[in-house]
């Protein structure tokens, strides 16, 4: 308890009323609710709730199937498909013990092993294993202790109703324009999500598309030289790819799939795949609907599109998020696979791939989350030993 004497300039000496100590935060004080921004749920426990009264029990009206978001980015180290009390239900690690787990899930959307960023989609609210009726329970973890909630670093007053400000801009960059040089793009996650395109010295081109959990996608479509935009809905494994006024849709890949596009027959024309965390492994979807798969990297990388050797073709990679390293894919005249690999940017930062220079051969860079700062490695290649950086802050920081 601490009191504070004030001693204003008229001479009379007022004393405040204490306030409380304030609680030191805890790791993962910056956590944010486990729903879609803009959300608003209710959490509560009960005396007797498994395995702690720390673990809070969300609800709001006819809940069944909402979707579930990662409070923090992270690894998924559980995805489980049933058999214990929690029914269906997923962990994330965060890092340094640190966890965070979501159970009755009524479906699944993430593979264990995967990376995830912070508001991805890991499943729906459900009511599986020892549950008396749809809900989320919801655990932040330490070890494997559970903890007091806290959420964008307030202590959780459990028995309130809350709004989501899980709400995060995902990093992106394409020719969106028609000029040589790649542009860099924010998705911004909202009800209606929307496509924000840094176009120096004038306002950000806005184009909406999506709902706060579907992820972004861009590629030529149409094959006009000039990228369109389109998101991928991880409950249905359904893209939505927009030209013009029209929205096409194909359905591909699976639960746990991470969208992917480029055009993988250099027609000019893009197509779009999947990264399968759970296989390390990508799958192409090509013109005439037939696919094939790619191993390539861990389970826990992040995936990256680019023509990485400017044949036309587009190429794969991944980056290792804890080591910021890019493993990169070409396939040379005689059909060989060759990788490289390239080390850029921080540990946690989010991959983005986009030709800076304008040479038809893209080039990597990284966001950083905690400063929303774009990083551009621009060099002849993607893999050449010299490069210089361009760093442009856009976006929102977490
Ligand atoms: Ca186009
Ligand atoms: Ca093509
Ligand atoms: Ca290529
Ligand atoms: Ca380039």
């Amino acid at each position: 308890m601490r009191s504070v004497l004030l001693a204003p300039a008229l001479g009379a000496v007022l004393l405040l009323a204490p306030v409380p100590t304030s609680v030191a935060a805890p790791p993962g004080a910056d956590y944010q609710m486990p729903f879609p921004c803009g959300q608003e749920w209710t959490g509560t426990t009960r005396g007797n709730h498994s395995p702690s009264t720390k673990a809070v029990d969300w609800n709001r009206v006819d809940d069944v199937d909402d979707p579930v978001v990662a409070s923090a980015p992270g690894t998924v180290t559980t995805a489980s498909a049933g058999g214990s009390g929690y029914g269906r239900y997923v962990v994330v690690d965060h890092g340094g013990g640190a966890s965070t787990l979501y159970a009755h899930l009524n479906s699944v959307t993430v593979a264990s092993g995967q990376s995830v960023d912070q508001a991805a989609q890991l499943g729906t609210v459900g009511s599986t294993g020892n549950s008396s009726g749809p809900h989320l329970h919801y655990e932040q973890r330490l070890s494997s202790s559970v903890q007091t909630a806290w959420f964008g670093g307030a202590e959780f007053v459990y028995g309130s109703t809350q709004r989501s400000t899980n709400c995060v801009d995902v990093p992106l960059a394409a020719n969106m324009i028609g000029k040589p040089r790649a542009e860099l793009v924010v998705y911004r996650r909202a009800d209606r999500s929307r496509f924000e395109v840094l176009r120096p010295g004038r306002t950000p081109l806005v184009r909406r598309m999506g709902t706060s959990t579907d992820e972004p996608v861009l590629g030529d479509w149409d094959g006009n030289g000039v990228a369109n935009i389109g998101v991928f809905t991880p409950g249905s494994s359904t893209f939505a790819l927009k030209t013009g006024r029209s929205t096409s849709s194909v359905v591909f890949g699976r639960a746990g799939d991470q969208p992917v596009a480029g055009d993988w027959d250099g027609d000019g024309r893009w197509e779009v795949g999947v990264r399968r965390p759970g296989e390390a492994a990508f799958w192409l979807r090509a013109a005439d609907g037939s696919a094939s798969s790619v191993r390539l990297g861990s389970a826990s990388d992040l995936p990256v599109t680019g023509d990485w050797d400017g044949d036309g073709r587009t190429d794969l990679g991944v980056f290792d998020q804890s080591t910021a390293t890019f493993t990169l894919r070409r396939v040379d005249q005689d059909g060989l696979a060759w990788t490289a690999q390239v080390q850029f940017g921080e540990p946690g930062d989010l991959p983005v791939a986009g030709d800076w220079d304008g040479n038809r051969i893209t080039d990597v860079g990284v966001w950083d989350p905690s400063s929303a700062t774009f990083s551009e490695r621009q060099s002849a290649r993607p893999t050449a030993a010299r490069a210089t950086v361009a760093s442009t802050v856009f976006g929102r920081p977490r």
